[in-house]
């Protein structure tokens, strides 16, 4: 399975790509690791193929006599034109990306180089600590990855071991019953559209489906590798 590991700036791909990846292995499985991240000066493990040996995007800012935003765009093309090694008869491949999900999320290069493989999923990795009072924007990027990418993707939140056991629990429980994340009856027509997306969000993302993670300690890993047994399990019923 090839899984693809997006999600803004800092919210920890690199980290859970190195440290999902070493799990994996002790797991017994088979992995390979890809650093499809051009502006990364040092993603913190050694890929098996790295986009960095083809281009970064400080030559191409050189080269092009681009701005770094123009560079990373020009990098994705240039991404979407060239064939990323495959490595089949791995069980895992694990893609880590750019911070910028512009170019992989807006414009058609993420479309295309995702697509090249056919066994693919998306891990969507938000940073809780920053997003758990908004939810809501979390789901509704991680929707945009889903509709724009044509993948199955999980969205993950990530960074949990900064939070205390209570906060755990509350956001668990927001998961479970997206309309508890109002305490109260919503009393404007902004709260009552949020808790009505939500409903609807919480479709597409089953609160079993929300995984809470901590790439720096590895908690929520066994639970994260329940899901993608689940995504690959040709039935489809993945609630
Ligand atoms: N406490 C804690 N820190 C984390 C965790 N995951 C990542 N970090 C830290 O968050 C910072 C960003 O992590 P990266 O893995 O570089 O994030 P990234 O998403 O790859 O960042 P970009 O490639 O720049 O978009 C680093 O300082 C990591 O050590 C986590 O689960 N817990
Ligand atoms: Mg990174």
């Amino acid at each position: 399975m090839n899984i693809f590991i997006l999600g803004p700036a800092g919210s920890g791909k690199s980290l859970l790509a190195k440290n999902f990846s070493s799990y994996l292995t002790s797991e017994g499985y088979l992995v390979r690791l890809v650093n499809l991240d051009p502006g990364a000066l040092d993603p913190g493990y050694e890929p098996d193929f790295d986009i960095r040996s083809n281009f970064t995007v400080e030559s191409i800012m050189r080269e092009e006599n681009l701005g770094p935003n123009g560079a990373i765009l020009e990098a994705m093309n240039r991404l979407a034109r060239m064939t990323v090694p495959k490595f089949e008869g791995s069980d895992y491949v694990i893609f880590d990306t750019p911070g910028q999900l512009e170019p992989f999320l807006f414009r058609e290069a993420g479309r295309i180089i995702v697509s090249g493989f056919p066994d693919r999923c998306c891990l969507f990795i938000g940073d809780l600590p920053a997003l758990k009072g908004n939810l809501l924007s979390f789901y509704f990027y991680a929707l945009t990855a889903y509709c724009a990418l044509e993948t199955e993707t999980i969205a993950v939140l990530n960074k949990a071991d900064l939070l205390d056991h209570e906060e755990i629990i509350g956001i668990k429980e927001a998961l479970n019953d997206p309309v508890k994340i109002h305490a109260r009856k919503p009393s404007n027509l902004r709260e009552e559209m949020d808790m009505e997306l939500l409903k609807v969000l919480s479709f597409f993302f089953p609160p079993k489906r929300v995984p809470l993670i901590s790439a720096k300690t590895g908690f929520g890993f066994d639970e994260l590798l329940t899901i993608l047994y689940e995504v690959k399990c040709a039935c489809g019923d993945l609630t």
